[in-house]
């Protein structure tokens, strides 16, 4: 299956002999691969997909993916939750053939994964930070991972050698490990590396640098802030994601001491993670956060008031945790020009699924509504993606293990459930590119309460069935692009309703999903 050194110097002659190498340049190897990847970062919350945020949430770094590559509209998860997405995209798999359903499951390593197929094939291969498969990576010359879900402060690493404790902060400090290993790989062979944040994940905290960046500035609101989840299935409204009735006052929004809700506990208090600090860290946090306690405090809000300023205070510490993504994104970029390194390495950002920023009311992921359905895709490669491209076809994560197979020009097992986007990427679309993704969400019962489902969406349409109490949903996304009134009792949808349905049939039968509806 692995390619030789002795493959890539033929494949580059025929090129080069050909003409075909791209704009004229011949590489002098193959490409090397960036997976640039963040955890929970909504694409609402990134500066080139624009929308409500995009003035007051300047990306400029990761901006430069879009405006210098290809900016992916309709990109999609398979399963909205942390490490199935991880296990989606090393295998090239739907979560049921992968097994990893749910962040319960530990990822076994002994399946084949795109790393892998890469490595054998020549290339040099490292993973950075967020891991969260539970087992140690395989696949990879080097990595050294956070363990769990990893701390933002002086967070502890897992590498072959043990656990080690390091002193800052995380998004540094991963950035900081994925250079060095830059630094001291072989020039001479390609690489890929997955170099993967653990912001902007709760409990949004920011890092020394940005304290302060939003302190004070007004964040607009979604118009959904206050549902009422009249018009969806029961299971909209049985969620624990509010930020009225399910984001803490301690933990999430850090008011410290934390007297407003004693009952939160002390493992729902910013306690919990100011212990771990340095004295200089903890004293430039409490300058920042122990005043707004005072203020809250002596606020004494309640009602829509309360959640308004819940909202921003969630917001605020939100972007402010993206900030330092940004910044990092900016380092590495500046690395690979430095370094000789940018025209020859494909870089991509993505996260391992959107989420909620105050949308329906919520924060969090899992259901198959845009704002968590969707992830961010940028893809930046040199002399093949026209700059400032927009992409608007259906891609997902499950795409990802076949197409950075494609970029290094290795063979893709036939097992894989995927398609390469290289074609999309080279700005030619195939005649038979997918009509339909395939979704589902098992998480249930488990955090934050969302029901099972699974389900199929089209260009304008999504299909959900929430599959343990066997009700459905409709939308009709061009109608109503917010998700706020299924139409699948309206009768003038009868027949989108029947051709969805086969259409679900037929993609549960294309990836074999097994009957999950006994499962508890
Ligand atoms: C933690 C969070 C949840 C979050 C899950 C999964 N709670 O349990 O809010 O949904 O992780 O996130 S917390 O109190 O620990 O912050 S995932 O990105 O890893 O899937
Ligand atoms: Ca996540």
């Amino acid at each position: 299956m692995g390619r030789t050194r002795g493959f890539w110097i033929l494949l580059i002659g025929l090129a080069a002999a050909a003409g075909s190498g791209a704009c004229g340049t011949t590489p002098q190897q193959p490409p090397n691969i960036i997976l640039v990847f963040s955890d929970d970062h909504a694409f609402q919350a990134i500066g080139a997909y624009g929308g409500r945020l995009a003035s007051l949430n300047p990306t400029p770094n990761i901006d430069r993916l879009a405006r210098e590559g290809m900016r992916f509209d309709k990109s999609f998860v398979t399963n909205s939750i942390c490490a199935p997405s991880r296990a989606v995209i090393l295998t090239g798999l739907h979560s049921h053939q992968n097994g990893v359903m749910t962040n319960v499951e530990q990822f076994d390593g002994s399946q084949v994964t795109f790393p892998k197929l890469l490595q054998g094939a020549g290339y040099q291969t490292a993973m950075v930070g967020k891991w969260h498969l539970k087992s140690d990576p395989t696949g990879f010359d080097y990595w050294e991972v956070l363990p769990g879900q990893g701390v933002y402060y002086n967070p502890n690493f897992r590498t072959v050698d043990g656990n080690v404790r390091n002193e800052g902060y995380v998004t540094d400090l991963i950035t900081d490990k994925a250079l060095g290993w830059l630094d001291r790989r072989d020039p001479e062979k390609p690489f890929m590396l997955m170099y993967q944040h653990k912001a902007p994940h709760r409990e949004w905290q920011p890092g020394p640098d940005h304290l302060t960046t939003y302190a004070g500035v007004s964040i607009p609101e979604p118009e959904s802030l206050f549902d009422d989840y009249v018009g969806r299935t029961s299971a909209a409204a049985a969620q624990e994601m509010e930020i009225d009735r399910h984001m803490t006052f301690g933990y999430d929004l850090k008011l410290w001491p934390n007297t407003f809700r004693p009952d939160e506990g002390l493992n729902r208090s910013v306690e919990n993670f100011r212990t771990r600090m340095t004295d200089e860290q903890r004293s430039a946090w409490d300058a920042v956060y122990g005043p707004i306690a005072v203020d809250f405090n002596a606020a004494n809000l309640s009602g829509e008031d309360l959640v308004r300023w819940k909202y921003q205070r969630y917001m605020q510490d939100y972007l402010a945790s993206i900030k330092s993504v940004d910044d990092n994104m900016g380092r590495l970029l500046e690395y690979l020009e430095a370094n000789g390194l940018a025209d020859n390495t494909v870089v991509i950002y993505s996260s391992d699924q959107g989420f909620y920023l105050g949308e329906h009311g919520w924060f969090d992921k899992r259901w198959m509504y845009e704002e968590s359905f969707r992830t961010p895709l940028l893809v930046r490669w040199p002399n093949v993606v026209t700059p400032g491209s927009v992409n608007t076809d259906l891609v997902q994560n499950l795409d990802f293990a076949e197409t950075f197979l494609d970029i290094a020009g290795v063979d893709v097992p036939a097992h894989m459930q995927g398609l390469s986007l290289v074609p999309l990427l080279r700005g030619q679309r195939p005649a038979n590119w997918r009509d339909a993704v395939y979704y589902q969400y098992y998480e249930f019962p488990g955090t934050h309460a969302v029901q099972r489902h699974y389900g199929v969406r089209t260009d304008r349409y999504k299909l959900i069935h929430y599959y343990l109490i066997n009700e459905w949903e409709l939308f009709d996304l061009q109608a109503d692009p917010h998700e706020m009134k299924s139409v699948y009792d309206n009768p003038d949808y009868a027949d989108i309703r029947r051709t969805l349905e086969v259409r679900l049939t037929d993609l549960r039968t294309q990836y074999a999903v097994p009957d999950d509806s006994q499962r508890r």
